[in-house]
C-alpha cells in the first residue's frame, strides 16, 4: 500500500469517526430528592466529550417524565462518557445573582460498548454490569438490529444524593 493509499485510508477513518454519533433520549426520573419545601422543579444537564445540551424544566414534579431528544456528535470513540447532572431550578434569582439552582445529583454512562459495536458478535444482546463508570440502578443492556443500529436502555442512580434514578434510551446509528 503506497502513502498516498494509507493517508486516504487515514482521512475517510477520521471522517467516519467525526461522523459518528449518538441520539440520547433522556426519558424520566423517579424518587428525585426534594430540595424546595415539598417538590423540586427538575431539569437534566447532559455532557459527552465538548457537548453539552438540558432538557425543559418539568415543574414541582419528583417522578418527571421529559421524553426529550438529543443528538451528540462523537469526537473521540475512545473516551465516550456521558454524564449527567439533575438540578432544581430556582425561580427567583438570589439577591447576588450568584446563587445556583439546587444540585439532585449526577450519574455516568459508559457509551464504548455502544458505540464501538458489542464486542461477542453471536449475541444480539449484552448486558452491562454496573460499575465505576456505569451509575446504573439495574442491569443495562445493549441490543443490536439486524441492521445494525444498536440501542441501550440506561436506569441510572443518581450519585451524591439520598435518592433518585434517571432513564436514559441511547441509540447509535449503524
Ligand atoms: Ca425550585
Amino acid at each position: 500500500m503506497g502513502i498516498h493509499t494509507c493517508l486516504l485510508q487515514f482521512e475517510s477513518q477520521k471522517r467516519e469517526e467525526m461522523s459518528k454519533r449518538v441520539k440520547v433520549k433522556v426519558v424520566k426520573g423517579a424518587d428525585l430528592v426534594v430540595r424546595d419545601r415539598r417538590s423540586s422543579d427538575p431539569y437534566v444537564v447532559l455532557t459527552l466529550g465538548n457537548n453539552k445540551a438540558k432538557t425543559r424544566v418539568v415543574w414541582q414534579n419528583l417522578n418527571p417524565v421529559w421524553n426529550e431528544e438529543f443528538v451528540f456528535p462523537i469526537t473521540d470513540t475512545n473516551r465516550c462518557f456521558l454524564k449527567i447532572k439533575v438540578w432544581d431550578k430556582d425561580k427567583f434569582l438570589s439577591i447576588d445573582h450568584l446563587d445556583p439552582d439546587d444540585y439532585m445529583g449526577e450519574a455516568e454512562v459508559d457509551l464504548n460498548q455502544l458505540v464501538n459495536g458489542v464486542s461477542d458478535v453471536k449475541k444480539d444482546k449484552i448486558v452491562l454490569p454496573t460499575s465505576k463508570s456505569n451509575c446504573f440502578f439495574r442491569d443495562s443492556y445493549v441490543t443490536e438490529s439486524a441492521d445494525g443500529k444498536r440501542v441501550q436502555e440506561a436506569c441510572l442512580k443518581l450519585r451524591k444524593v439520598d435518592s433518585g434514578v434517571v432513564d436514559l434510551q441511547i441509540e447509535c446509528p449503524a
